[in-house]
């Protein structure tokens, strides 16, 4: 008899916060049956949608297994603490407190500050109202990125817990957020020189099949190569 994937995952191809989610999921081999939000197309303000997540973003993710109607959960960190409460195997999170500090703060340096400047809604404020153009939200896109990822070099470079991965040898969720943004980056063709820790950590991270099935690239509806 075929198993019904527990998890609704509303999602879109190239987004760096459903990515999180979806090599959260493959880390723990859970399964969830995407639905596709066109971001370009707008339909994350679609009534239907915002009825989901009024916020007007994914991922959403909606748990069929509790036998009834359930919040969406949003937000892909709390998504991820979620995700690791209910499939504690792989841990994604260290054991110690403080290393759990330390990896939700590299987290959130990455989701929290970086990612919220370059979101297709802030792109539709900066072109309209503010009258940028492809030239500056480039630059925009370039600051921002640069920002978090010159900070995170800093840290990761400067503290004894780094190792493969941002803290230690096994990957967590601040290597799931770093691998979010540079994904997204490359998407939209962004290179940035000097974060050599950040690039070797990002190849650490490609090596490994969860990272390298939630590629954008590899999902339904990215353009073909
Ligand atoms: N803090 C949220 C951010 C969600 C978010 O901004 N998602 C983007 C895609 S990566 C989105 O749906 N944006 C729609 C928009 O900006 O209009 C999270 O981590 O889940």
């Amino acid at each position: 008899m075929a198993t019904q994937p527990r998890f609704e995952l509303y999602s879109f191809w190239r987004t760096s916060a459903t990515y999180r989610v979806r090599v959260a999921l493959n880390m723990k081999s859970v399964l969830a049956e995407e639905h596709n939000i066109n971001i370009d197309a707008g339909e994350q303000r679609s009534e239907a949608f915002l009825k989901i997540n009024p916020m007007g973003a994914i991922p959403a993710l909606i748990d069929r297994e509790s036998g009834q109607p359930t919040t969406p959960m949003t937000q892909s960190l709390a998504i991820l603490e979620f995700i690791e409460e209910t499939y504690p195997s792989p841990p994604l999170l260290p054991r110690d407190a403080h290393g759990r500090a330390r990896v939700r703060s590299l987290a959130a340096m990455l989701a929290g500050d970086t990612h919220p400047f370059v979101t297709p809604r802030v792109k539709k404020y900066l072109t309209s109202v503010g009258k940028f153009d492809d030239a500056a939200w480039r630059a925009w896109q370039i600051h921002w990125f640069g920002t978090g990822l010159s900070a995170l070099e800093e840290r990761l470079t400067h503290e004894a817990e780094t190792g493969t991965f941002c803290h230690g040898d096994t990957p967590t969720m601040a290597d799931i957020c770093l691998a979010s943004i540079i994904a997204v980056m490359r998407v939209f063709k962004i290179e940035l020189a000097n974060i050599p820790t950040v690039d070797r950590i990002m190849a650490s991270c490609e090596q490994l099949d969860a990272f390298a099935k939630a590629d954008p690239t590899r999902q339904v509806g990215a353009p073909k190569a």
